[in-house]
């Protein structure tokens, strides 16, 4: 990938309950995020951040879905179409897409950009969670748990022109590392086509065959891909400054390994984000400074 990379901040929190995902992008560029990208010989430009309201502003529960809740359904939509306009630009000026989160609501945006209309894009979801609920089967009410699900136009997302990207099939959309998934949400995803390897899998086969098979799947026949990186994906360990952590993820080793197969496919990508970095819970930096590190290994940095 020889591109320019350009960063685009979206400091959203309205698709999640714990405050402080909203400054995540200014974590992750005080991370090194540029300086990481820039020693690796690419490019690098700053795109600034996008207008998110503050929730205070606005009432959670206006203009909801029938039977379902999705809270700040209509600021999320507004966001993430800005989102999607921005990486649209982006692609259309010949540049790369990086977008900082924020929560992965954003992902919406991110996706529907990256997707054009007249060709197929496939998904690499590293994540605890599913991200697979519909405003019908939350549990919390949150879009960042239910992105997935959106884009692919699952329950009342179906009739969303803002959430739904049909140039996305399920049967090129991958979730790795998976340990905390709702009930309905379980249903939802063993009757789809979308392709989910959880933790006991990478522990069975490890991350090389997994994130392999998981990238064979998402380019199989489709013209280009988008990698979205839920920083949860990681052990809370090595990971703390995320918002739903989930004790049993992969290792500082096994996430920098995955994005070494990434890069082997930077061909094939059109779009990355970085997602869910919560600062206020964070140590001392650490998770935006290891979202910063996964981004250089996903963008081809090599030790020898
Ligand atoms: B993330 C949850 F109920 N499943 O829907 C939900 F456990 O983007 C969590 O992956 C979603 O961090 C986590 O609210 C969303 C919950
Ligand atoms: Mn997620
Ligand atoms: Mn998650
Ligand atoms: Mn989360």
């Amino acid at each position: 990938m020889d591109r320019t990379v350009r960063v685009l901040g979206v400091p959203m929190d309205l698709g999640a309950d714990r405050r402080g995902v909203d400054m995540g992008p200014s974590a992750i560029r005080y991370g090194g995020l540029a300086d990481q990208l820039e020693a690796l010989g690419m490019a690098c430009v700053d795109g600034g951040d996008l207008a998110v309201p503050r929730p205070e502003e606005r009432d959670p529960d206006a203009d909801q879905p029938s039977g379902g809740r999705a809270k700040f359904r209509r600021e999320t939509g507004e966001v993430c179409q800005d989102v999607r306009t921005a990486v649209r630009a982006t692609i259309d000026d010949g540049e790369f897409p990086l977008v900082l989160g924020g929560d992965h609501s954003i992902a919406i945006g991110t996706v529907a950009g990256a997707a054009d209309p007249d060709e197929s894009l496939g998904i690499v979801w590293f994540d605890a969670h599913g991200d697979f609920n519909t405003p019908q089967t939350t549990p919390s009410g949150n879009i960042h748990g239910m992105s997935l699900a959106a884009i692919l136009g699952k329950g009342s997302f179906a009739d969303e022109a803002w959430a739904h990207t049909p140039a996305v099939s399920e049967e090129n959309v991958v979730l790795v590392g998976l340990r905390d998934v709702d009930d309905r949400e379980r249903d939802l995803l063993n009757e789809s086509d979308v392709t989910a390897y959880t933790m006991s899998d990478i522990d069975a086969r490890s991350v090389p065959s997994v994130v392999e098979e998981a990238l064979d799947i998402a380019t199989d026949g489709t013209d280009a891909i988008h990698v979205s990186l839920d920083l949860d994906w990681l052990d809370p360990t090595e990971a703390p400054g995320v918002g739903t952590p989930v004790r049993g993820g992969v290792s500082y080793r096994e996430a920098h390994v995955a994005m070494e197969y990434v890069a082997e496919r930077r061909e094939a990508i059109r779009s990355m984000e970085l997602v869910e970095v919560n600062p206020i819970l964070d140590d001392h930096n650490r998770t935006a400074e290891l979202a910063c590190e996964l981004a250089a290994s996903a963008f081809g940095k090599v030790v020898l």
